[in-house]
């Protein structure tokens, strides 16, 4: 079955999206990734629709090109964010942390591209029902809150039970994994951690050295307890969290409050002891900071170049294949 190529639905020039990453994805780096030929995208996180129309009105200054807003469903401005985006008519939102079957309709009727977030084949035939223009597989190797499947294990069986378009997402930072994804069925691939050290990226530095030095095993998941699990780089805070979700003279009240503000401190003070370093298994291929354009540009030159070669496999481990 053939499926909609993502660029010509879109109006983009390279199948990459940048996540919308709470705290961090804001207009200016929505337009960057949008002006280097990808599809920016703005974070509506848990933010009211005040500050979220002042960022998309940022990213229409900087860029004429599509660009899209993350709804996190379970933010608690989810309504009026919800409303301000059909009345602004953003090209393209996406969805996370949740099922936003309800506003699809909506959404809809603006000529807005719905593309949610699913992370099982149960909710991406639940958002192909209700009306979804593509869906972003996201598995369990990505920064944040994050599913149980894995990215390699998820792309296929998305690909075969939707007919929509399929965008991947969890552990992909470079051209190998771009050209991975392609293989397993998507259409388009999004990332967030690699995009975390971009220049036009307002993370503190803190946050940005600690990715290029991150290595393979140095993230972690906590809120298993909670039923939110969150990937998130290995640090004091994470550790101690951790530690925390296992003692239970410690009440799930408590063990919430302890996460609150946490990537605010991680995002804008840099805070080491504090923060909460959110950080997908990515991390370990993210070797420079560069501009967002470059990045796109290179992360494509790489895929071209692995899939040309892919030549080499019929011809070496595939030989006996007749
Ligand atoms: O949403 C994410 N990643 C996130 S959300 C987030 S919020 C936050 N966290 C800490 C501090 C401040 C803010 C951080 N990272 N990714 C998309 C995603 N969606 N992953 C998994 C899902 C998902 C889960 C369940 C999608 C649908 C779903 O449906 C279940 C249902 O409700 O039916």
């Amino acid at each position: 079955m053939s499926k909609t190529d993502i660029c010509s639905l879109l109006g983009i020039k390279y199948p990459i999206f940048q996540g919308g990453m709470a705290w961090i994805a804001d207009g200016r780096l929505a337009a960057a990734v949008s002006n280097g030929g990808g599809l920016g995208i703005i974070s509506a996180m848990n933010a009211d629709s005040k500050y979220l129309l002042e960022q998309i009105n940022i990213a229409r200054e900087l860029t004429d090109k599509p660009f899209g807003v993350n709804v996190m469903l379970m933010s608690p401005h989810v309504n009026e964010v919800a409303e301000l985006l059909a009345k602004e008519k953003v090209p393209v939102i996406t969805t996370g942390a949740g099922n936003p079957s309800k506003y699809i309709p909506m959404w809809n009727e603006a000529g807005i591209k719905v593309i949610p977030v699913v992370a099982s084949v149960a909710v991406a035939k639940l958002v192909t029902r209700a009306g979804a223009a593509a869906v972003i597989a996201e598995g369990g190797e990505s920064g944040g809150h994050v599913g149980e499947i894995t990215t390699l294990a998820l792309i296929p069986q998305i690909s075969d039970a939707t007919p929509l378009p399929v965008v991947a997402a969890g552990g992909i930072a470079d051209g190998r994994g771009v050209a991975a994804a392609f293989m397993l069925g998507a259409q388009g691939v999004q990332l967030g951690t690699r995009f975390l050290v971009a220049h036009e990226c307002n993370v503190h530095a803190n946050y940005k050295q600690r990715i290029l030095k991150a290595k393979d095993i140095d993230t972690i998941t906590t809120g298993k307890r909670l039923g939110h699990p969150v990937r998130s780089l290995k640090s004091q805070f994470s550790r101690e969290y951790f530690k925390k979700e296992y003692d239970s003279s410690i009440s799930n009240e408590d063990l919430e409050q302890l996460a609150v503000g946490s990537l605010r401190l991680a995002v804008v003070e840099g805070d080491e002891k504090r923060g909460s370093f959110l950080a997908g298994q990515s991390s370990g291929l993210i070797k420079k900071e560069q501009p967002a354009a470059e990045i796109i540009e290179e992360i494509f030159k790489e895929a071209k170049e692995v899939l040309r070669g892919s030549e080499n496999i019929l011809n070496g481990a595939l030989k006996w294949v007749k």
